[in-house]
């Protein structure tokens, strides 16, 4: 069994936790939320065009949101498909990914959420060499430490994290329509929730008595016309939590990545991101 993270699952995160991280700014502290890379099946533009945004927004905080590694090539699907890389090579491209992120950010902290892909490793250590599953592990594989990124890997199911009011996290739970999922992850759940895994994009709210509450699906960074899914119902896109003060009041924008002729493109506040 994997020891505990640090005990992060049950940690609540505090304002004044955030405002010491980012250094006492208060005001417009941004969180970005993004996920579903699949590399070695990213789409290079919209992770290029993420990167940029990155540099110029400079958000206070990062959630990695599960399904940056692919890890295709110990899946238990067909691998007949000429796809190819290897297990190393995909660790590879990971951490470069890792490393350019550092480079062009100054978020603290960046949490690297572990969602069914990264958990593939695992899982197949037990099946295969249980014996030394425990010895391997994706954040020293990926030297996530001398990177400071924070890995949050406690559970073998699901994982996420919880800032402010907001429970970010890849999820084990997908319907075939937007949205859908978060609709049953908030009717059983009844908190606010960003879901990766379902590379699609949808908001739902609920208003109960005494609240609102608001589940968002944020897409995916992956190639949405792969080799190995027919006409998948995915889009690409990211989210992007802007705090005034107090979580409470926190404003979450679901930003979607479009296609113009051969440009990747996003709006934020007004401003045109483009590859
Ligand atoms: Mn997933």
């Amino acid at each position: 069994m994997r020891k505990m993270f640090e005990g992060f699952l049950d940690a609540m995160w505090r304002d004044d936790d955030l405002l010491r991280t980012t250094g006492g700014v208060a005001m417009n502290t941004k969180i970005l939320v993004f996920g579903d890379v699949h590399i070695p099946f990213q789409d290079e533009d919209a992770v290029n065009l993420i990167f940029k945004f990155i540099k110029k927004v400079q958000p206070d905080v990062i959630v990695i949101n599960g399904d940056l590694i692919d890890f295709f090539a110990i899946s238990k699907w067909d691998k007949g498909l000429g796809e190819g890389k290897t297990v190393k090579e995909e660790l590879e491209e990971t951490r470069s990914f890792l490393e350019k992120l550092v480079a062009v950010s100054k978020a603290s902290p960046i949490y690297y959420i572990f969602g069914n892909h990264e958990i593939r490793l695992e899982k197949y250590l037990i099946r295969n060499a249980k014996e030394i599953s425990d010895l391997v592990k994706l954040e020293e594989l990926l030297r996530l430490k001398e990177l400071g990124i924070i890995p949050i890997c406690t559970n073998r199911v699901e994982n996420y994290v919880k800032i402010g009011n907001w429970y970010i996290g890849h999820f084990n739970r997908v319907s075939k329509h937007s949205a859908y999922t978060v609709k049953n992850i908030i009717a059983d759940r009844g908190v606010n929730v960003i879901q990766a895994h379902v590379h699609r994009l949808g908001m739902h709210y609920v208003t109960f008595m005494d609240r609102t509450v608001c589940g968002i699906e944020g897409g995916c960074l992956c190639d949405i016309n792969p080799k190995y899914v027919v006409n998948p119902n995915w889009q690409q896109g990211i989210v992007v939590i802007e705090n005034y003060g107090h979580y409470s009041k926190s404003s979450v924008q679901l930003i979607e990545l479009k296609d113009e002729g051969k440009k990747k493109v996003l709006y934020f506040h007004g401003d045109r991101f483009s590859t």
